[in-house]
């Protein structure tokens, strides 16, 4: 195989935030920019020669062009094996368990999650680690660190693959497999969730269901699972196709984005379930004939109902939830005697606790849930654990809701995003957010909200004892109430501010207000301390979910 080093200069802007490195498909495409992320990934591993690399994209603008490169470098660095997904796609889930099932060295996911695609929009790429999680922080500093030295990459001789046609090929001692990207995943669902009885209740017509993936990865693992394995009506999953450009929508499944779901199950004659997940398939909405359920109730829900699925039955270990996310399955854990866990946001921080074994489920506000059987949230597995749930309780989503709030209370929880805000503007905001947290404690602001208190949250890793500081902004109050401030990881334009809202209501007769009207005031609070509309100049959010 000839290989060929080509000198190269760094970028200096390719730091990964959140999940992996997200900028605009026209950054991507400058000369080495992706071979310089890249080159720096290999750089940043070890010991990798003879071993698997799994790589797959949600299909978005430029995920062709990126494999193909991927491949040659792949061949370049000394992997021993590629496995690819049939068309260059696989949900991030699906890496996730391929990684595990077939015991790669790590793998290369291609997607900007619920980021818009096509030639003016976005483009990611994420280093997945051996037990099939998002690389730690330990390795995405050391990457960035390589991105900054970087003085050339390697490139094999090799002609593009036929990244549709499924088989082996064997290029100079390189095992490059085409498989289908569906079949593993779906397997691994079938061994989870009974689907028998979610199956029966379709059939009976208990289940009528709408999924809409959003023009994005999870169409054909949903077309198949839902519709050909377990026989819901032919259309139930729509915007099934994955397109370059999503159809020119933003694959972010929420009330807002998410609209056409939103409008049948809030309409007249709604299915029983509607959900919708997102550009890489790990993010999900859940919804039931005229409810929105909150993806922190979700995770609440699912924690309280585990021992109903099959693969949760002989019960789950604990429970953990990124920071901004409300408090919900807090209150689970304390009536289940479990323990919980306040992550920063990022999936990356559960992996130690799910390979450590302290928790088998999690989920973030920002739309994803999981458990232990991958290391990625996983937008299908939750829907199944849905469908599951309602075959086994018999209720429709609205009444296994309002049980839960019954039982548990309510967590009111909202949050809003300024987007695309200038950076100094936001980094301003924020400093003035931070100069004020010495003093609050103690303080009572709007009609009656006194502080509890005030402080950044900083993440120490009951694992491998890693710190992680400046993890989000966060003013509790003495009746239970929260506000937190975050600058977003996963942006390519400007700054995005997030203020994430929450109180508690125990009185099950007041549980079903309108989240913006129970959270008014902390509202107001929240803009009194922050001036985000003051400073930026917007009137409200750009977004609220
Ligand atoms: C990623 C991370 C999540 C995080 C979300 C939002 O999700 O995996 O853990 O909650 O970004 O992050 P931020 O608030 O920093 O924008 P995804 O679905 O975008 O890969």
């Amino acid at each position: 195989m000839q290989i060929t080093t080509y000198d190269t200069t760094p970028y200096d802007d390719q730091k990964p935030g959140t999940s992996g490195l997200r900028k605009k498909v026209k950054v991507f495409q400058q000369p080495g920019y992706l071979e310089n992320f890249v080159q720096s990934i290999f750089n940043s591993l070890e010991d990798f020669h003879g071993k698997i690399l799994v790589v797959g994209g949600d299909g978005r603008y430029f995920n062709r062009q990126a494999i193909q490169t991927i491949i040659k470098m792949t061949a370049a660095a000394g992997f021993g094996e590629l496995i690819i997904g049939q068309g260059g796609l696989l949900s991030t889930p699906a890496v996730s368990h391929l990684i595990r099932k077939y015991a790669a060295f790590g793998g290369i996911v291609l997607s900007a999650s619920h980021n818009p695609g096509g030639p003016d929009e976005d483009f990611g790429i994420k280093y997945n680690v051996s037990n099939g999680g998002p690389a730690p922080e330990k390795f995405t500093d050391a990457l960035y660190a390589n991105t900054r030295i970087i003085n050339n990459y390697r490139i094999a001789a090799i002609d593009d693959i036929d990244l549709d046609t499924l088989g082996e090929l064997d290029i100079d001692g390189l095992k490059i497999r085409i498989i289908d990207s569906v079949a593993d995943y779906a397997e691994l669902m079938a061994n989870i969730f009974d689907f028998d009885l979610i199956r029966q209740s379709i059939a009976a017509g208990l289940i009528t269901l709408k999924f809409d993936a959003m023009h994005a990865i999870t169409g054909p693992y949903a077309k198949h699972i839902l519709e050909e394995v377990l026989g819901a009506a032919p259309g139930s999953v729509f915007n099934a196709v994955p397109l370059e450009d999503f159809g020119g929508g933003h694959p972010d499944p929420n009330l807002a984005h998410a609209h056409e779901l939103a409008d049948l199950l809030l309409g007249d004659h709604p299915p029983v379930f509607g959900a919708a997940s997102d550009g890489d398939g790990d993010r999900n909405m859940v919804m039931g004939a005229h409810i929105f359920v909150t993806p922190s109730d979700s995770l609440a829900i699912m924690a309280a109902n585990a021992k109903l699925i099959p693969a949760y039955a002989q019960g789950i270990s604990g429970v953990a939830r990124s920071m901004p996310t409300s408090q919900a399955v807090d209150r689970v854990a304390v009536k289940l005697n479990l323990p919980c866990y306040e992550t920063p946001t990022g999936w990356k921080f559960f992996g130690n606790l799910l390979d450590a074994g302290k928790i088998t489920l999690c989920g973030e506000e920002s739309f994803g849930s999981g458990s232990d059987h991958v290391r990625e949230k996983d937008g299908l597995w939750a829907v199944l654990f849905w469908l599951n749930l309602i075959a086994r309780k018999r209720q429709s989503v609205a009444d296994i809701v309002h049980e839960h709030w019954q039982t548990y209370g309510r967590d009111i929880y909202c949050r809003h995003d300024y987007e695309a805000v200038d950076s100094d503007t936001a980094n301003a905001i924020v400093e003035r957010l931070r100069s004020q947290l010495a003093t609050l404690s103690g303080e009572t602001l709007g009609g009656g909200y006194t502080v509890k208190y005030a402080d950044e949250f900083c993440y120490h890793d009951p694992v491998d004892g890693s710190v992680s500081s400046n993890q989000g902004i966060r003013i509790g109050f003495t009746n239970g109430s929260r506000i937190v401030f975050r600058l977003s990881g996963t942006g390519t334009v400007g700054a995005t501010l997030r203020i994430y809202l929450e109180c508690y209501e125990r009185d099950a007769s007041k549980c079903h207000q309108d989240a913006q009207i129970a959270l008014a005031e902390l509202i107001a609070i929240a803009e009194q301390l922050s001036e985000i509309k003051k400073r930026s100049g917007r009137n409200e959010p750009s977004v609220i979910t």
